[in-house]
C-alpha cells in the first residue's frame, strides 16, 4: 500500500473522534475547521496528491474523495442531531416551567419606608376621626401662597425656595398646607383632615435637607375650636407615633403667616430620659409647626371666621423617620440602595 492511503485511514480516523466527542455546535465548528477548511487536513492531503505519479494518484484519489464526502456527510448529520437536541432540551425547559412554583430564597420587595411611616400615620389619624385627602403637587400660586395669607412680595416666601413652572402661576407645591385650601373651599363642618404627600424646594441638600421631601398636614375647624385643642391632639397624635403614653408636649411662639398664634411644638425625647445625640442632650425634640387658622384664611376660603375657628400642624415625614429609625442621611430615601431599602 502506497504511504498517502495510511495517512488518509489516519485522518479519517482522527475526525471519528473527534465527531464521536463533540457535542456542542461550537466543537462541531472547530472540527470542520480542523479537517474541512482550506487549512485543513483533507485540503492537505488534497495538496499532497496533487504531487504524486500518475499511477498513485489513480489509487489513493478514489480513497480520498471518498473520505471527504464521507466527512461532509457526517458532519452535517451531527449538526442536525445537535440542533434537534438543542430544541428538545428548550422544549422541555419551557414546559416543566412552572410559574406558580414557590421559590423559597427568592428576594421579596416591600413597601418603601415613606409608604410604611404615612400608612402609621394614616392609621393614627383616622384612629382620632380624621379623613385622608390629597392635593395636586403642581399648584398655584394662589393655593401654596396667597390663599394662605402669603401674598406677593411677602418675607415668608423668601424661606420656600419655589421651584416655578414656565407657565405663570404654576409651581410644585412647597408645603401641604395648600391642601387646607382644597379642604375649606368645600365648606363641611366639622372638618378633621390629614394630608400627606411629597413637597418641593429649590435648596440646596445636606444630610438634614432635601429638595423634594414629604409632609403630612392636620387640619380641625369647628365651631369655638382653642390652643387647648391643638395642643391635646397633638399631643395624642405623638404619643401615638412613638407609641409613648406618657409623652409630653410644649410650644414656644412661632411665626407662619397662616396661623395666628403660630407656634413649633416639641414633644420630650422618646429615646432616652437624661439626653441623648438624638435629642442633642436637650431632652426635647422639635417636631412640627403649627397655630389656630388665621381668619385671613378662613376669610379666602369664603367661611365666616366669626362663626368657626381651627387649628393646623405640619410636620416632616422624611425627619421624623431619621428619628425614629437612626438614619443619618436624608438623601438615602430617595436613594436606589437596596442594602438601605431592604432595612425596612
Ligand atoms: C411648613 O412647611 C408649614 N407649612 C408647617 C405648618 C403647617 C405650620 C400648619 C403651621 C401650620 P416648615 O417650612 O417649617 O413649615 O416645614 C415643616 C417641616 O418640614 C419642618 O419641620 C421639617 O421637618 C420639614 N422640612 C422643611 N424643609 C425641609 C427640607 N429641605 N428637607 C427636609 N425636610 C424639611
Amino acid at each position: 500500500m502506497i504511504p498517502i492511503i495510511a495517512e488518509i485511514e489516519q485522518v479519517k480516523q482522527s475526525f471519528i473522534a473527534a465527531l464521536d466527542s463533540a457535542t456542542t455546535g461550537k466543537e462541531l465548528d472547530e472540527i470542520r475547521n480542523a479537517f474541512m477548511s482550506r487549512q485543513g487536513e483533507i485540503a492537505r492531503l488534497m495538496a499532497l496528491l496533487k504531487t504524486l505519479s500518475l499511477e498513485e494518484k489513480r489509487q489513493a484519489g478514489p480513497v480520498l474523495h471518498e473520505l471527504r464526502a464521507y466527512a461532509e456527510a457526517a458532519l452535517d448529520k451531527k449538526y442536525q442531531q445537535n440542533e434537534q437536541a438543542g430544541l428538545q432540551a428548550l422544549a422541555c425547559r419551557e414546559q416543566s416551567f412552572d410559574v406558580t412554583a414557590l421559590r423559597y430564597h427568592d428576594k421579596r420587595g416591600s413597601l418603601h419606608i415613606y409608604s410604611q411611616i404615612i400608612e402609621k400615620l394614616e392609621d393614627i389619624f383616622i384612629s382620632m376621626g380624621y379623613t385622608v385627602v390629597e392635593g395636586p403637587e403642581v399648584e398655584t400660586e394662589f393655593y401654596n401662597f396667597d390663599a394662605l395669607n402669603i401674598p406677593k412680595n411677602h418675607p415668608a416666601r423668601d424661606a420656600h425656595d419655589t421651584f416655578w413652572l414656565t407657565i405663570p402661576s404654576l409651581l410644585l407645591r412647597t408645603h401641604t398646607s395648600a391642601v387646607q385650601i382644597h379642604t375649606l373651599e368645600k365648606r363641611e363642618f366639622p372638618l378633621a383632615i390629614c394630608a400627606p404627600g411629597r413637597v418641593y424646594r429649590n435648596e440646596a441638600t445636606d444630610a438634614s435637607h432635601n429638595f423634594m421631601f414629604t409632609q403630612i398636614e392636620g387640619l380641625f375647624i369647628d365651631k369655638n375650636v382653642s390652643m387647648a385643642n391643638l395642643i391635646a391632639t397633638v399631643q395624642t397624635f405623638l404619643q401615638a407615633v412613638f407609641e409613648k403614653k406618657d409623652l409630653k408636649v410644649r410650644a414656644r411662639p412661632s411665626y407662619f403667616p397662616f396661623v395666628e398664634p403660630g407656634i413649633e411644638i416639641d414633644c420630650s425625647c422618646p429615646f432616652c430620659i437624661a439626653g441623648c445625640s438624638i435629642c442633642k442632650k436637650t431632652k426635647w425634640i422639635e417636631l412640627m409647626g403649627a397655630g389656630l387658622v388665621h381668619p385671613n384664611v378662613l376669610k379666602s376660603c369664603g367661611i365666616d371666621e366669626q362663626v368657626y375657628s381651627g387649628f393646623a400642624f405640619g410636620l416632616g415625614i422624611d425627619r421624623l423617620a431619621m428619628m425614629k429609625y437612626g438614619i443619618n442621611d436624608i438623601r438615602l430615601f430617595q436613594s436606589p440602595k437596596i442594602g438601605f431599602l431592604e432595612q425596612f
